[in-house]
């Protein structure tokens, strides 16, 4: 049973352990065919995280902005379909959440290498913020941060592990969140880097 964090957020543990093979082999399937970039921010800044995604649609950010688009501008086709074994996971997970009914048409996937991070944010590009974000963390454990509804103040910090899902969803969906600089490690399943996957609705 999972860790409660707020009203609507959840941590369920070592939930996708046992996927952790599939979900691999869906990174690397996705990834042959819309290749991780590092963006650039409006500003003009290169995030330390590179990104991919699959799904109907997927998150970009360059100088005209952050919004989700249906074709890769890397490679200008379709983002790749979402792998079944991704969409089962969050659909499922959604669901011992509350979130019943919750299907993705995004999954942005971000790859963290030692010293990699990301800024204290919001997301807030989708339609509808009554659906959650589901998350799943793979490989070397990250200081996950998470704050409040406005920016400022010291953010909680939560260490994510190999397997470790989380859901937001209701009045925790719009809570300021990032990722702590990533510390050198090394995983027997993705060797020296960090996966993250979140699964939204866009649209
Ligand atoms: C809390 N990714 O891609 S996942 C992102 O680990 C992002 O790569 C981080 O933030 C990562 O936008 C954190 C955990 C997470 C994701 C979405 C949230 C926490 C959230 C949305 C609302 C509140
Ligand atoms: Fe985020």
């Amino acid at each position: 049973s999972p860790e409660v964090l707020g009203t609507d957020a959840y941590l369920f543990r070592g939930y996708a352990l046992s996927m952790a093979g599939a979900l691999l082999t869906g990174i690397g399937e996705v990834s042959a065919r819309s290749p991780f970039r590092q963006m650039k921010t409006p500003g003009g800044r290169s995030m330390s995280a590179a990104m991919t995604g699959c799904g109907q649609y997927s998150w970009v950010t360059d100088a005209r902005g952050y919004r989700y688009t249906d074709l890769d501008p890397d490679t200008g086709r379709p983002w790749p379909a979402m792998p079944v074994a991704f969409r089962d996971l969050a659909t499922a997970v959604a669901a011992a959440a509350g979130f019943s009914g919750f299907v993705p048409d995004v999954c942005l996937i971000n790859r963290y290498q030692s010293g990699a991070r990301m800024g204290l944010h919001q997301d807030r590009d989708e339609q509808d913020f009554r659906w959650p974000i589901v998350s799943v963390s793979l490989g070397v454990p990250a200081v996950f941060l998470w704050g409040g509804l406005k920016r400022g103040g010291s953010p909680a910090r939560l260490t994510l592990e190999h397997g470790d899902v989380l859901v937001w969803g209701g009045e925790d969906r719009l809570r300021y969140h990032g990722i702590a600089p990533v510390k050198e490690g090394r995983c027997d399943v993705t060797g020296h880097v960090r996966y993250n996957l979140t699964f939204r609705r866009a649209r």
